[in-house]
């Protein structure tokens, strides 16, 4: 009999004593409505294959390819191995995969005109210490967000790319995938599903905010990041090997701890799924 607990007040749920692969649509349904209400979902102790990973991440919505081209598994497009040739070839670190998600606070795809609905990852090997994953609910960010925060951003667009405001961040996109024009989405957003209202900022992939000052634009985008994730609202995973985390792109942000053994192995399959079957931008060649 599936179990189903909250990890934090606002953010995770944890799902025990179910196999994933034997799912039906009741089985599934309250994993999916836990899922929407918590914002991250854990589900303890699976053994899966690729083949069973990728068909449990499609209950969830249209699995796409990740435009980051070089970290794709080469059999399967929609899957991205996180964590795996870690080593440049004179043996030093390559950061951009050790600090993959590391950067800061962010929600994946916000470049995208339909950024990921969810990011699931699947743990197949987990260091001895560190390398947690962060988490933390939007909703309650919007919550407690100052009321002239709330007022300036209502009604205005956040201009979002995948490098951001700073130089290299997009180390990992092929260079003719780079420099695409910014997508544009509400600051503050409502939720299609729960129809709650989310702060929907990502300090890494932001450019400007419509409407504002180039002063304006650097105050109010430094308050953001400063505040943007009330203590309260966080949960931080410290992974099992077996996981699946899925978390909600749309009223979650999250960061890697980035901060485990370098000689370890901590390997993650990654699917990015969308709401619609528009594929990524960038990766429909
Ligand atoms: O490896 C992690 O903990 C998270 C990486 C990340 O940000 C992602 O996969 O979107
Ligand atoms: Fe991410």
């Amino acid at each position: 009999m599936t179990t189903i607990r909250r990890l934090s007040e606002f953010t995770g749920v944890e799902i025990t004593d179910v196999d994933v692969r034997g799912l039906d649509d009741a089985g599934f349904r309250p994993i999916y409505e836990a899922w929407l209400e918590g914002g991250v979902a854990v589900v303890r102790d699976q053994e899966l294959e690729i083949a069973d990973f990728l068909h449990y991440s499609r209950r969830f919505g249209h699995v796409v390819p990740h435009p980051s081209k070089s970290t794709r598994h080469p059999e399967h497009a929609d899957l991205t191995v996180l964590g795996i040739d870690k080593f440049n070839a004179d043996g030093t670190l390559n950061e951009a995969i050790y600090k993959r998600g590391a950067a800061g606070w962010h929600t994946d795809g916000a470049y995208d005109e339909e950024p990921f609905k969810a990011t699931q990852l699947y743990a197949l090997a987990v260091p001895s210490r560190g390398g947690d994953t962060h988490f933390a609910s939007m909703y309650r960010a919007y919550e407690v967000l100052p009321a002239r925060l709330k007022s300036l951003l209502a009604g205005r667009r956040g201009a979002f790319t995948y490098g951001g405001r700073s130089k290299g961040s997009d180390a990992l996109l092929d260079p003719a995938d780079r420099d695409h024009a910014p997508a544009l989405h509400p600051l503050l957003r409502t939720h299609e599903e729960s129809g709650r209202t989310s702060l929907y900022f990502d300090p890494g992939k932001i450019n400007f905010i419509e409407g504002l000052s180039p002063a304006e634009n650097t105050a109010v985008i430094e308050e953001l990041t400063a505040l943007m994730v009330p203590d309260e609202a966080r949960y931080d995973h410290a992974w099992r090997k077996g996981d699946i985390v899925i978390w909600d792109n749309r009223c979650m942000v999250h960061r890697a701890a980035g901060d485990y053994p370098p000689a370890e192995d901590r390997i993650h399959w990654r699917t990015s799924i969308k709401s619609h079957d528009t594929g990524t931008r960038v990766a429909a060649e």
